[in-house]
């Protein structure tokens, strides 16, 4: 697991996974991804784990996306492979795993690295977080489920918002409409959320994992190979190469109107 920092904190029973590939701002690629889906595995099968923790290394960010380097060149079938492999592979499994998983939220949680946070079943954040979803400025959309999480998470009006302005909210507006629980310092990020996972030592592991299934059947997915299509189909856009030239030069895009 060469991208993760994989931990157990015997005291808590709990595993914190850091994402580490800290120059690129933690951005997800596939090796992040079949590492994360390792560590998981690892937690999944150790019985003196009852939680996870998942941030990322350093403190500029949680994850800062999707690695757009590794997708720039891709064609429309190929992008969406991607977006559906990772879903199955990981965004999924996050949302669907046995024991609570709490994203802590160390600073920028964009796009991808937001979809990963979303997929989660308690969020955190530190004060100096930064959360959105930019891709519509890479003439793009969300395509690891934040078209289907968001929504449900902060509401319709709002998620439309968020994705079509890509407007970065400060951690106390991401807390103010319910997007992240609970607001930390930087120092007391993983302190606090430690103290979180202390009140599921107290419970019936099984009916922990029951509780999170029963709650995710409320929200079944219909939507998610709509998001996964729709963002592949941009692929074929100039658009969005021009979006992605730009973020490579540092630059703003011109898009064709
Ligand atoms: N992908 C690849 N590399 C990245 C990413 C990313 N998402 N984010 C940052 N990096 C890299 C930068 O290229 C830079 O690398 P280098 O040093 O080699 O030039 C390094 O990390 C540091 O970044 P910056 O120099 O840009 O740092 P700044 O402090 O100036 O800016 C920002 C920080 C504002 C976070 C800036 O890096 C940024 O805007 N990053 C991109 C954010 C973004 O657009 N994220 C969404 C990506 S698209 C996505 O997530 C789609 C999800 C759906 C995918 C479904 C299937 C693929």
């Amino acid at each position: 697991m060469q991208n993760i920092n994989y931990t157990k904190n015997i005291e808590y029973k709990v595993a914190i996974v850091v994402i580490s590939r800290e120059k690129q701002l933690n951005a997800l690629n596939k090796e992040v991804i079949r590492d994360l889906e390792i560590a998981l595995g690892e937690a999944k099968k150790s019985k003196n784990i009852r939680s996870i923790i998942l941030t990322g290394s350093g403190n500029k960010a949680f994850v800062a996306g999707a690695d757009i380097k590794e997708f720039k060149n891709f064609h429309k079938e190929q992008a969406f492979n991607l977006s559906q492999t990772g879903k199955v592979k990981l965004f999924d499994k996050i949302a669907n795993f046995q024991k609570p998983i709490i994203a802590a939220i160390n600073g920028y949680a964009l796009g991808g690295g937001l979809e990963l946070a979303l997929s989660a079943h308690i969020r955190v954040a530190s004060k100096n977080a930064k959360l959105g979803f930019p891709e519509c400025s890479l003439g793009l959309i969300p395509g690891y489920g934040g078209t289907q999480r968001l929504p449900k998470i902060i509401g319709q009006g709002l998620a439309h918002e968020m994705i079509l302005t890509g407007k970065m909210l400060s951690a106390e507006e991401a807390h103010r409409i319910g997007l992240v629980n609970h607001v930390f310092s930087e120092d007391e990020l993983i302190e606090k959320t430690l103290d979180i996972t202390k009140s599921f030592h107290t419970k019936s592991p099984e009916a922990l994992s029951s509780a999170i299934k029963s709650i995710n059947s409320c929200f079944i997915n219909s939507g998610d190979s709509v998001e996964s299509q729709e963002f592949a189909k941009l692929f074929e856009t100039q658009n969005f190469k021009e979006g992605v030239q730009a973020f490579m030069e540092k630059r703003k895009p011109n898009f064709n109107k």
